[in-house]
């Protein structure tokens, strides 16, 4: 195969709507950083883009659960989510946001460069609508049962349990997820993008020309979808969240998530063309342009028929290849976030990343367990004993061991330096380890380049086998008891543990090599020991075995990794079971449907009607007048203010969730009207004696309810 002139490489832009888990890590992140730290280190012109994908129903939705706005949502979310993956060394050159204006402005050239050619459809059809929220229902406000699984909980616009696309019609029972209520019908106009039109060219360009080189499960779920009959896909929404559609006619409307999503790429190319100063359109144009999507198996349909659909009719290039993986499940479990069963990368970080615990070389050894357990071809299972097993008995006991045990004897027998090498003593072991390093280079980048990265990992790690057999097989360190009377080992002894420690060395060099696209702190280490810089990780230089020169004094030995201890692997696995419990009991207590927040409602909040009570009921309330004395934030609460109430004979400490709405030194002498019989709680470690009330307006801002005139403090409100 010819080498292209240069990659575009593309991981899924990841929803900023909440934490993302390893699960998400393994299926596109690390294989494409693995990818493109290859393709670097090949000295390749290649450009790696991802970003925040901060649209869609799934944003207002989280808002509305965290009691705050999508844009502060966002905001929150996307700067995490950027440093965990910089934390775990994805090393993206841009990592972008779909919110930024050059993405809207690209997405809606798109739009209206289709619409302008025909090549959109417009149609007024009947989708749900919830009378009481007075909104249409997109995608995830609305559930139901999948018709392909069963699943009781699929969204409107994809079955989270098998993977399906699915639209709203296709639920069986629907509900909206804003009332609880069954929805109704109503007409609205939408634009769809004929995928029936295209049904020739995507069956030729994937299912023949892609026939060979495409994973089988990836062509599986293209031929089923090519199969089953293309149809028309709406690509607008009834929505307020997102890039509004450039028509006048198209009030209250915006583009579909995923027709912005993936334009989210071209966006963060031009971004990252406009930062560095290159020009972002060959990356796209070129036909000479190498484009991969590396994406989880549930991204499919969007990316190999959808959005290809899309660049081939702006005459953009297509990929190359969509390298989706499968799905990692969690301790016997399929790795779920609505059920808290899942591992964070932000959790990892913060109990394994610390220096105290390993520091970078931490993110490694998560990086080097996720890596042997890729969801390639089928699901695969991450446990902790598991991730203790691969740490402990083939990185420290395999690798580290290696690059370890080659130092220290170099330090004790050859005086810290890179012996010679006497080619006149060379035999048959010598001969067989520095052929190994040599095939290597040809296999591991074969096996990089197919994109089957367990396996380019597993031949790096056997590598490392062979060279701990080889030393074992040598002995130098017995070998240096061969001394003379002077207890100097003898010089022709000497001869042969400087060739064993000399091809030892260039192993040493040769494993910083391959191991640094996907180990990339532990290969930057392992330089600073060999004190070289690091240059010498170009792939041009792997399979040789001259690397390091003759005479050259080495650092002192230090430990690449830790072991993994089993108090940490019983640790981890009980706090996930806390997780688990601690979800389903805050399911149980919360089973009502999430009300609209008032930030994105279309329409107003109207309050429920709650069930009618006895005055006895009422007459349980103290109701009390206070006047706060002093009001201050809660630290690390962004929610919450601490007052100071005087009730007449005595002062309260109320801890309150207003802090959104008021500034404390607004609330200083205000009268208040307190529940000042509510049970004591405690907030952040602090006791709140009482409530006040407050009245909730259409729009969702807050005002106090205080009394028309001055009114002593203490007196009962009845
Ligand atoms: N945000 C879905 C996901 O995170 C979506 C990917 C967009 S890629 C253009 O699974
Ligand atoms: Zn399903």
């Amino acid at each position: 195969m010819n080498q292209p002139k240069r990659y575009l490489i593309t991981s899924a832009l990841p929803y900023a709507n909440g934490q993302k888990h390893i699960g998400h890590l393994a299926g596109a992140y690390i294989p494409a950083d693995i990818y493109v730290r290859y393709l670097r280190a090949q000295k390749r012109d290649v450009v790696f883009v991802c970003g925040s994908d901060e649209h869609g129903t799934a944003i207002p939705i989280q808002a509305m659960k965290e009691g705050t706005t999508p844009r502060e949502i966002i905001d929150k979310y996307h700067v995490i989510m950027k440093q965990n993956f910089d934390d775990l060394g994805i090393s993206f050159d841009i990592y972008d946001r779909t919110s930024n204006a050059i993405h809207h402005e690209t997405t809606q050239e798109f739009f209206t460069y289709l619409n302008d050619r025909g090549e959109l459809e417009v149609k007024e059809t009947e989708q749900y609508y919830d009378e009481q929220a007075q909104t249409f229902l997109a995608d995830r406000y609305i559930k139901g049962t999948c018709p392909n699984c069963g699943f009781e909980s699929a969204f409107g616009d994809q079955c989270e349990r098998c993977g399906t696309a699915l639209s709203p019609d296709e639920l069986i029972n629907p509900v909206s997820t804003l009332s609880g209520n069954t929805p109704i019908k109503k007409l609205t106009k939408h634009w769809y993008l004929p995928l029936n039109r295209h049904e020739d060219w995507l069956r030729n360009w994937i299912l023949n020309e892609h026939q060979k080189d495409w994973k089988a499960n990836v062509l599986g779920q293209c031929k089923s979808w090519i199969d089953a009959g293309l149809q028309p896909r709406a690509v607008t929404r009834d929505l307020d969240w997102g890039v509004k559609v450039p028509l006048p006619d198209a009030e209250g409307k915006v583009l579909y998530v995923w027709f912005d999503a993936p334009i989210g790429y071209i966006s963060a190319t031009k971004q990252w063309a406009l930062n560095t100063g290159n020009d972002w359109k060959p990356y796209w144009q070129d036909k000479d342009t190498k484009l991969v999507h590396f994406i989880g198996k549930d991204n499919i349909v969007f990316h190999c028929l959808i959005f290809p659909v899309m660049l081939h009719l702006h005459n953009y290039i297509v990929p190359d290849n969509v390298p989706a993986n499968e799905f990692m499940n969690l301790e016997g479990d399929k790795m779920s976030t609505s059920r808290n069963w899942k591992l964070d990368m932000q959790d990892y970080i913060d109990d394994f990343l610390k220096k105290e615990n390993g520091g970078p070389q931490m993110a490694d050894a998560l990086r080097y367990y996720l890596t042997t357990i890729l969801p390639e071809n089928k699901d695969s299972e991450f446990t902790w004993k598991g991730f203790q097993d691969a740490v402990n008995g083939e990185l420290v006991a395999v690798f580290a061991n290696f690059f370890n045990r080659t130092f220290v004897l170099m330090h004790k027998l050859t005086n810290g330096k890179v012996p010679r090498f006497h080619n006149n003593i060379i035999d048959e072991k010598d001969k067989e380890l520095i052929a190994e390093i040599e095939s290597a280079k040809p296999r591991i980048e074969k096996l990089l380049e197919e994109y089957k990265f367990r396996d380019a990992l597993f031949d790096v790690i056997d590598l490392a086998r062979k060279g701990n057999k080889y030393m074992q097989e040598k002995e130098p360190w017995i070998k240096a008891k061969q001394v003379n009377a002077e207890g100097a080992i003898l010089p022709e002894v000497q001869e042969q543990i400087d060739n064993c420690l000399h091809v030892c060395l260039q192993l040493c060099a040769n494993m910083a090599i391959f191991i640094n696209p996907f180990l990339p702190h532990t290969a930057k280490k392992m330089c600073q020991m060999m004190k070289v810089v690091d240059k010498m990780l170009e792939w041009e230089n792997a399979g040789k075995t001259k690397l390091l020169s003759v005479g050259y004094s080495l650092r002192a030995p230090e430990l690449l990794f830790r072991k993994i201890e089993d108090a940490e692997v019983q640790f981890q696995v009980e706090k996930l079971k806390k997780g688990l419990a601690q979800s389903k009991m805050e399911q149980e207590q919360n089973k009502q449907p999430v009300s609209q927040p008032s930030s994105i409602a279309t329409t107003e909040r109207i309050p429920e009607d709650k069930p009618e009570i006895q005055y006895d009921d009422f007459a349980k309330l103290d109701l009390r007048i206070g006047t706060i004395t002093h009001a201050e934030k809660v630290e690390k609460a962004d929610k919450l203010l601490k007052l100071q109430v005087n009730m007449g004979s005595q002062i309260r400490t109320i801890v309150s969730g207003i802090a959104q709405h008021f500034k404390p030194e607004d609330l200083v002498d205000k009268q208040v009207i307190v529940v000042a019989n509510l049970a004591p709680r405690k907030m952040r470690g602090i006791e709140s004696q009482g409530m006040i009330l407050t009245a909730e307006q259409a729009d969702g801002k807050l005002i106090l309810v205080n009394p028309n005139a001055l009114a002593e403090n203490g007196s009962e409100v009845r």
